[in-house]
Parts: structure tokens; sequence; C-alpha cells
């Protein structure tokens, strides 16, 4: 596949700019390298020299020691004196322009051997956005040392929650034979700096819980060769039921020595075929899934029994912390579901194994368009924690809608949680500065699929992209990261930047105009969750409830009245979100419930916000449309067609949205909307 959509934003054009052509050929004409590339090495070069020969033109010689002219010269740290000599991570990267006195040349300095292969795909990323010579430079180490990618990939080729085609992965039950399509995404991920992938989902089937058995981990192994020549870490969700499913014991309770000692050999097989093996990931009391509870035993029985089978061989084990009880009765107002993983895990602080690690979605429910921060970050001070991101659009869109994600994980990083006083963002926890931990970090659930674009919507590429960039350095914003995507995407003309990056920027409020409002969530179709149901999950066992009656709407979490849940958050967050009078309107729903007639701090009532957002929602979908129609002679035609279609799709759905919402809350109030539109 050789399309602009396949190739995403390693779009490797030539460039237009003659002049600018000559001047990086001078410089990269030679890349001076003293020794025999292999490994990571190997790929990082040959990607510099395809690059280079496809924007520039010309094949650069690999040569051992400088010849006449211009030259590229590759350094790789091989010792620790070095690294901290040279002030270099060792996934960090040093570029260097220097104007000599006939020509210039380029020194590209790697922490390793990875930290060249970030710096080779940073320069070409340059190269690219046609950077002058002069300007060739940048210093870069990772903020994040996990940096990962999940796939929710089933044995049987389908995706949960995947909305862009089938698995790259596996076929009718086994992994796939095509393993370029696994290759080139392999390179995608690199080129933004993701390091560790879990290749199977978290709801592991029979199938795949035989993924750690000889019969099948010659092909996992494959699969880890693939990712270990671009630097990435393969790691497994394996199913807590194992012993019992496939080792033929009678139990698979974590502190019986049988059911130890057959993770013990398991972990070792493992590692008989995959030497760099990352570790597991595992969900377990959760959703129907087994785990330690059967047994009467805890997350950290279950967690440290698997971290201790992995410990002699530098694994991890990734524990998830979404555990709630999804059997409730909504007539119960007192269970609820925002406070389960912190009730759960809070008292555990301090019994995990230093190879364990937390991973805790960003929000207390479930990836919806707006949630308050979890309020685990910063409450175990004594575990290693992770942030758990979601790129697919479960909720947001499935990748018919444009819903940019960037601005949203920003805020969410940028969150300060006051652990340990004001300046505790939650970018410093998970990174592992504020507890010092050994072990860190940030995973998000891919959005890619077997279709030629990867994402279903190309302009989805771009969540794919940003997550990696901004876990590499959290402190890029929004407008940064999306600016370099639509360069890297589409090129540089300066319409089609401004156009796009715009798209992009807006499309997360413009979702959450049309969609539930004001923090509330879930009013979408059960199971598949896409598209308005406002009452699709009022009366289920989820746990997810909006309380709307004729007098208001909302879920009461205060101390004094509701379920408590404000009193997870330190101070002043706990406060704030506790009174009605500071919490903030986008959050409003989800910590108080109120009368439709409640103002806002905006000054307008609940429900005339609920009307307006939703009018101006799909009117700015119908407009994202109208702004992308002027780049027809500006964009080729399969993409603008792509594009096209997604958003007019999206404004369609936009008003269904809209008309869903609007009657449902016009008929249960009784309030007419204060300037007449139509509301069916
Ligand atoms: O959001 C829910 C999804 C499930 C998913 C679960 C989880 C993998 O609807 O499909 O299961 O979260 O995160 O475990």
């Amino acid at each position: 596949m050789n399309s602009h959509a396949y190739k995403a934003w390693l779009n490797d054009s030539p460039l237009e700019d003659e002049l600018l052509k000559a001047k990086y050929s001078a410089l990269v004409g030679q890349l001076v390298f003293d020794g025999e590339p292999s490994g990571v090495l190997n790929t990082a070069i040959k990607e510099l020299r395809s690059g280079i020969q496809a924007r520039i033109g010309i094949t650069p010689a690999l040569n051992k020691r400088k010849e006449p002219g211009g030259f590229l010269q590759i350094i790789v740290c091989t010792d620790e004196e070095r690294l901290e000599e040279w002030r270099l991570g060792e996934e960090g990267f040093k570029l260097r322009y220097t104007q000599g006195a006939a020509h210039g040349y380029l020194t590209l300095t790697g922490g390793s051997t990875v930290g060249v292969l970030y710096g080779v795909f940073h320069l070409l990323r340059l190269i690219g956005a046609g950077k002058p010579v002069e300007e060739l430079n940048a210093e870069e180490c990772p903020r994040n040392r996990l940096r990962m990618i999940n796939q929710w990939d089933n044995a049987d080729g389908s995706i949960e929650r995947g909305y862009a085609g089938r698995s790259i992965f596996y076929e009718n039950g086994s992994i796939t034979t095509d393993l370029q399509r696994i290759k080139d995404y392999a390179r995608m991920l690199a080129s933004v700096g993701l390091n560790a992938i879990s290749i199977n989902n978290v709801n592991v089937h029979e199938i795949e819980t035989r993924f750690i058995t000889d019969e099948l981990l010659p092909s996992v192994a494959g699969v880890a060769d693939i990712f270990r020549e671009y630097g990435i870490k393969l790691y497994l969700s394996v199913n807590f039921a194992a012993p019992l499913q496939i080792g033929g014991l009678p139990t698979a309770d974590p502190l019986d020595a049988g059911v130890q000692s057959w993770w013990k050999e398991t972990a070792k097989r493992i590692y008989s075929f995959i030497p760099d093996f990352g570790g597991f990931v595992v969900k377990a009391d959760s959703e129907h899934r087994p785990g330690p509870f059967a047994y009467g035993r805890d997350h950290a029985d279950g967690a440290n029994m698997l971290a201790d089978s992995l410990a002699a061989h530098d694994g991890i084990v990734i524990w998830r912390c979404f555990v709630y009880d999804c059997m409730q009765d909504w007539r119960d107002r007192k269970t609820d579901r925002a406070r389960a993983a912190f009730d759960h895990f809070k008292p555990l602080d301090g019994r995990f194994r230093s190879n364990v690690l937390l991973q805790i979605k960003n929000g207390p429910m479930d990836f919806q368009v707006r949630e308050p921060v979890s309020p685990l970050f910063g409450a175990m001070k004594k575990t290693n924690q992770m942030m758990e991101f979601q790129i697919t659009q479960e909720y947001t869109g499935q990748q018919k809608h444009l819903c940019y994600l960037v601005p949203q994980w920003k805020q969410v990083l940028e969150f300060d949680t006051f652990a340990e006083g004001s300046g505790t963002e939650v970018k410093r926890i998970v990174d592992g500065t504020i507890y010092g931990m050994n072990n860190s970090g940030i995973a998000a659930v891919s959005n890619i699929g077997n279709d030629e674009s990867w994402t279903g919507h190309i302009l989805a590429q771009a969540n794919l992209y940003g997550y990696g960039r901004l876990v590499w350095n959290p402190n890029l914003t929004a407008e940064e990261i999306s600016t370099e995507w639509t360069i890297a995407t589409f090129g540089s003309d300066p319409l089609v930047v401004s156009t796009i990056k715009g798209l992009l920027l807006e499309s997360w409020p413009i979702y959450e105009g049309y969609t539930a409002p004001l923090g509330v969530g879930w009013m979408v179709a059960p199971n598949h969750h896409y598209g308005p149901d406002v009452d699709g999950y009022e009366y289920s066992r989820w746990g997810t409830y909006h309380f709307a009656d004729r007098d208001g709407i909302g879920v009461d979490r205060t101390q004094e009245s509701g379920t408590g849940y404000t009193s997870q958050y330190e101070e002043p967050n706990r406060s704030l979100y506790d009174r009605i009078e500071t919490c903030p309107d986008e959050l409003l729903l989800f910590f108080h419930h109120v009368p439709y007639t409640h103002q806002l701090h905006s000054g307008k009532t609940v429900i005339q916000h609920i009307y307006d957002t939703h009018f101006w929602g799909a009117e700015e979908a119908e407009r994202m449309l109208q702004e992308w129609a002027g780049l027809a002679d500006k964009i080729d035609e399969a993409r603008f067609v792509h594009i096209a279609n997604r958003l007019s799709e999206q404004a369609k759905h936009a008003t269904q949205w809209r008309d869903i919402i609007n009657t449902y809350f016009y008929r249960k109030s009784g309030i007419a909307d204060a300037f007449g539109r139509t509301i069916y």
C-alpha cells in the first residue's frame, strides 16, 4: 500500500523547494558512522537513507571516515559516564548543525541506538517541514519512561472498540502472516517515540490465553522481533485464570504454591522465546474477568504473584484499576461507580512490588467526552502508577466524527492534584518525578485497524500521532502538535495548515456541544456506544446514570447529600467540586443534581445551556464541512473526498444528536427554548 492515507504522517513526497533541497544535499550526502550498524541502529540508518532519498532525491553514502564535503555524523553513546557528561538520557538525542569554514555539517548523538532512531525521525520531520539548515538543531529526551500502546485486538481478527477495520495482528484465530503491515505500524509508533506495545485485548479469550504456551509463543516471538527493530518492547495481556484454564491446576489462587510455580515456569518459557519481553497487562475482577477475589485475595496479592514470576527477568506487571460493580441497581443512589477505583486501590497503597504498575484510566468513569481527572492520581504515594488514555474513539464519535483528543489529554496531564501541595500535576506523577517511582508512564488504547488509512478517518491519525508526541513531551502544546502533524501529513501550504489545525483544535468542544451536556456523560446507545440514546443506560446495571426527571438532572456526588466521591480529591479540589457555587460549569452535572433552572457561571440556565450548545454544536459541525470544502484544490482527491464524506456524515449525525437531546429535555422539563428554535 502506497497511498497518502496509508503513509499517514510519514509522508515522504519530494520537497518542492529546489534551493533548500540543494542545501540539504550538501549536508547529508554522506553519513559518517564508525562501526557496523545492526539492530535498531541499522533501522535508524535505513530510515534515514530512504527518507532522504524520497524527500531530497539522493542516497547518502555510508562512510566510516569523513570524506571531503558536508556530512552527517552519527554517534552512539555507549557508556553511562558519557551520558552524564553529554547530559543525554538513554533514549535521548542531540542534533547539532555546525557551520565549518568550507561547508556545514550535522552531528546526531544518541544516548543509545534507540536515541539515534528517535533523532532520525526528528530530523526527517524537520526536513519535511522545510526547516533551514541552520535550524536543524534539537536536544530531546522523553519525559515518560513507559510510552505504551494497548491493542484491544482479538485472535479472531476482531477488535474490541475498533473503528478502522479488522486487526492487523490476527486472522482466523492465528497471528497474521502479513508481517509487513505490523512492521509499518512499528515504524509509525517509533517515529513518535513510543516504546512499548501490548498486542492483545485486556479481555483475554480462549486462544489468547494460550499465547504464553509453547504452541503459540513462536509466532508471538516473530511479532516481538519486528517491534524490537524499532525499539519497542512487546507485552501480553494475560488471563488471571490461566493456571486453571490451560495449566491443568485446580485453582488460580495467587497464594497457592502450585499457581506461583506455574507462573514462574510460564515466565521462564516466555523469556526463552522473547528475551526482552516487557511483561503482563492484567484486567482482573473487572467486568466479569477472573481475578484474585474468587479466592478471597486482593489486587495486591494477585499483582504481586505475577510480578514475582517476572522479576528475575526484569519484567513488569501492569495491573488495571478499572474495577467497579457492574451489577448495580439504578435505585441504589449510594453505590457510585466513580468512587470504585479509589475505594479498591487506595487501601492497598504500599503493598505492591516495585515491578507492579497500576494503570489508571484518565477519568473515574470510562473515557467520556468530559470527566474529571481520576482522584487516584496522587492518592497512591507508594505505588507505581501510569495513565491510561483511549485513542480509539469509543465514546467520542468512533472515528466517524472528528474529535481531536490531544487538548483533552493535555488538560488531564496539566491537572493539579495538590497531592503534595500546589504544583503536583498529573504529568509529574505519571512521569515518576513526584514520588521518585522507578516505573511510570502512559498507555493508551490504539485506534488502528487494517483500513487503508489505519484509523478509519484520516484526521483521526492526528490522535495517534498526537498521543505519541504528548507522551514524549507533555509540555508541548496541542497547537504545536497539531501544526506538526498537519505539515507532516498534508504539507506546508498556509491555508491547508491553518484550516486543518483549526478543525482539529475546535473539534472536541464541538463534539461535546452536541452530545452529553455539562459532564454528565453516557447518553449513548447501549453496547456499541454510537449515537444518542438519552436513557440508553439509565436503567441498566452499569452504574452510569444521569438521573434526569421532570425537575432536574445530574449525579449528586457531594459529601453531604451525595455519594461522597468528592472527598477522594485533595483540597482545594475537594471543595471546588463539592460546592455548587465553585464547581466548574463543564462538570456541574457530574458532581451535582440541579434543577433545569439552575443558573450556571455563564449566566445561562442549565436547560438553556443544553439547547444552546446543541444548536451551536450542530451548526459548527456543518461549518467544519464548509471549511474543509475550501481546500478542494489543495488536497489530493482521494484524501479530500474521504474526509469530506466523514465530515458530512458527522454534520448529519450531529443534527440527530441535537434533536434527540433537545426534545428529550424539552419534554422532561416543559421549559421552552428562549429563542423559539425548532424542537421536535
Ligand atoms: O469502556 C469499556 C469498554 C470495554 C472495555 C473496558 C475496559 C476492553 O466498553 O469494551 O473492555 O472498558 O477498559 O476494560
